[in-house]
């Protein structure tokens, strides 16, 4: 990502300028509030240059800016391409994405909702959820994969996305989210050079926003996964008595624009999980587990990995908030097991996250003394 901080704004310095406008830092599109759509505008106009504001009128802060001397290039509804620089230096760079978390959902006079249109199953291409699993366990963690487009519905002319994950608040712990939605280093909508996204999480409501954009170059197309949420199930879900209960993760308010801002219609599908009740399944019971040996778990400072007709391509350790901590253990394989050795790792709970031939599997372990 561009660190860079470039303060070229004499070159435009001599435009001839005929009026002023009133900016919000962070509300990109001037709609009254902040949110993930402002990320695709600004995305859009990503490395534009025009005159800064004056010295009183720069910086992050929530409240009204003057904006004096306009840019030469307006949005395709009016609205000039000097919002998009919300610090107000005079170009549009990677910083300028930083006012929008930090005024994420304000408001200023009226707001002009913006619109987001549901596709039709099956017509428009989908952005939906894959789970590494169907059944998960209460107090452990699932992996998440956010996919848009299909080889049958490709997606043409990609450029940004804002979407939002809708959740059970009560079964999902805080962790949705926190820190662990991880956009694919080098997906097929670009190197995490050429992008820019943030997710805003709303733990009460069970809301997480994701805003996704390229910088200013150009469409890609293609389909397929762009990144995973690591997640985690409480482990005690309130009113959980039976065996097992259902519950969705749906996808809504989406918006897929191109880099003129045109909006492809996308379906948003939901997902269903199975949680199982810890006091009544039996973790051994459960057929992915079966076919692998963790031992010994709580465990102090080594942990042994049999597999039976299952090679281990990959294996993460997160953190009970969803940060990996890949760094913080050494692997050494034998023809029939792995022993991970956990050198200066707090004492805690953690996530093994295991990519095999077959699937992906996660498992709670606890690291004691
Ligand atoms: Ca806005
Ligand atoms: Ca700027």
């Amino acid at each position: 990502m561009n660190f860079l901080r470039i303060s070229i704004c004499l070159y435009f310095c001599g435009l001839s300028i005929v009026s002023s406008a009133q900016i919000w830092p962070g509300d990109v599109n001037n709609n009254g509030i902040t949110n993930n759509v402002d990320l695709l505008w600004y995305g859009s106009v990503y490395n534009d240059k025009g005159p800064a504001r004056q010295p009183g009128q720069q910086g992050t802060q929530w409240e009204n800016k003057n904006l004096m001397d306009l840019w030469p290039n307006n949005f395709p509804n009016g609205v000039n391409h000097a919002f998009g620089d919300c610090d107000g230096d005079g170009e549009v760079e990677f910083e300028d994405a930083f006012p929008i978390i930090l005024n994420y959902n304000k408001t200023h006079n009226v707001v002009t909702t913006d619109v987001f249109n549901q596709g039709i199953e099956g017509i428009n291409q989908p952005l939906f959820l894959t789970s590494n699993t169907s059944q998960v366990i209460e107090g452990n963690p699932i992996v998440l994969s956010v996919n848009l487009g299909t080889e049958a519905l490709p997606i043409n002319d990609f450029f940004g996305l804002a979407f939002t994950v809708v959740y059970d608040p009560t079964i999902f712990s805080p962790n949705f989210g926190g820190g662990s939605f991880l956009l694919d280093n080098n997906s097929w909508i670009g190197s995490d050079i050429e992008t820019v996204d943030f997710f805003i999480q709303d733990p009460v409501s069970g809301r997480v926003d994701v805003g996704i954009t390229r910088k200013n170059n150009g469409n890609v197309n293609g389909f397929g996964a762009l990144g995973n949420f690591f997640i985690v199930i409480e482990d005690h879900v309130v009113g959980l008595q039976e065996p097992s209960i259902e519950t969705q993760i749906w996808l809504e308010d989406v918006k897929l624009l191109n880099d003129t801002l045109s909006e492809t219609i996308v379906f948003a599908d939901t997902i269903d999980i199975t949680i199982l009740n810890d006091d009544i399944i039996n973790f051994t019971q459960n057929e992915e587990f079966s076919k692998l040996k963790i031992y010994p778990n709580p465990a102090n400072r080594n942990i042994w990995i049999e597999s039976k007709n299952q090679v281990i391509h990959r294996i993460e350790l997160f953190n009970s908030t969803g940060y990996s901590m890949e760094n913080f253990f050494q692997q050494m394989k034998t023809n029939e097991s792995i022993e991970l050795v956990f050198q200066s790792i707090p004492v805690g709970i953690y996530f093994l996250k295991i990519t095999t031939t077959e699937k992906i599997i996660t498992q709670k372990i606890t690291i004691s003394e």
